[in-house]
């Protein structure tokens, strides 16, 4: 049953709006048409043509490892780092002579939270933030949470007090492929017990999470973010395809930059 009581949407992102999607007064924050809805279209269309002409498959493909993906093999880390700053010459390339939607996420984040904002960095080396993902018909994503320090334990992870998921989506599915989201978080405590049945924090069952959910249907050139402890999911695609420029947000406090990363 869908109850949109908790969905914030804004013209223009501030401190408040971000404070209070960290606090979970709200679990989801829309901007409508963030970056502009013709603009993202042709980037879309780039995209698309890109990962048309390369292999892949998945339940969704993405020009770059998440680092969720990497954190157990040395040789896949070694390309995700690599690729930090070649990605943002690309959508920089491809959007000329628009700005890159990415660079506007990131100047954005910086101008409005008091400690500014910059790309998450481990063992002295910047993250990718921004990567693409294209979700095909038929594909969809499964309940589940995105917290940092449950797949990479250590003093940076361990320090971010909040973890927002930030899409901008380009292009949106014909049918389907709605971002559903749970006022309902499972806390480390509880996770830790189930953790073996979730990898990754991964593929609850619905039966698990509240029968209310906030269910979001963007539209191409919309910004949302999600606080990912709520547990959240993209439902099928039933008909077209979707793409996005997705990352995440850590909060280490007020006064510290906030940390991006893909
Ligand atoms: O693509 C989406 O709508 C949401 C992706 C997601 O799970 C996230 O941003 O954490
Ligand atoms: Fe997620």
């Amino acid at each position: 049953m869908p109850s949109n009581q908790k969905l914030l949407t804004v013209e223009n992102l501030d401190e408040r709006v971000l404070r209070d999607l960290f606090d979970l007064k709200y679990v989801a924050v829309r901007v409508p048409e963030f970056y502009d809805a013709t603009y993202s279209k042709s980037l879309a269309d780039l995209l698309y043509q890109e990962i048309d002409d390369s292999a892949g498959s998945g339940i969704y493909e993405s020009n770059i490892d998440s680092f969720w993906n990497v954190t157990k093999n040395a040789e896949r880390q070694e390309r995700y780092f690599n690729s930090t700053l070649p990605l943002q010459h690309r959508l920089r390339r491809l959007s000329a002579p628009h700005p890159s939607p990415i660079d506007l996420l990131r100047v954005t984040l910086d101008e409005n939270w008091p400690g500014g904002s910059t790309f998450m960095s481990m063992t002295s080396r910047k993250m990718p933030f921004g990567i693409t993902r294209l979700w095909r018909t038929g594909s969809e994503g499964l309940p589940h949470q995105d917290v940092l320090h449950r797949e990479f334990d250590d003093p940076m992870t361990n320090a971010i007090v909040g973890q927002l998921g930030v899409n901008i989506y380009l292009d949106t599915a014909e049918e389907g492929g709605e971002l559903e989201t749970w006022d309902h978080v499972i806390s480390d405590e509880e996770y830790s017990g189930i953790s073996g049945q979730y990898p990754g924090s991964y593929g609850y069952p619905r039966d698990m999470l509240p029968d209310n959910s906030v269910l979001i249907s963007p539209q191409p050139g919309d910004l949302v973010l999600v606080n990912t402890a709520c547990v959240h999911a993209i439902r099928t695609i039933t008909a077209g395809r979707r793409i996005t420029l997705s990352g995440f947000v850590g909060n280490l406090g007020p006064d510290l930059p906030l940390r991006c990363w893909s």
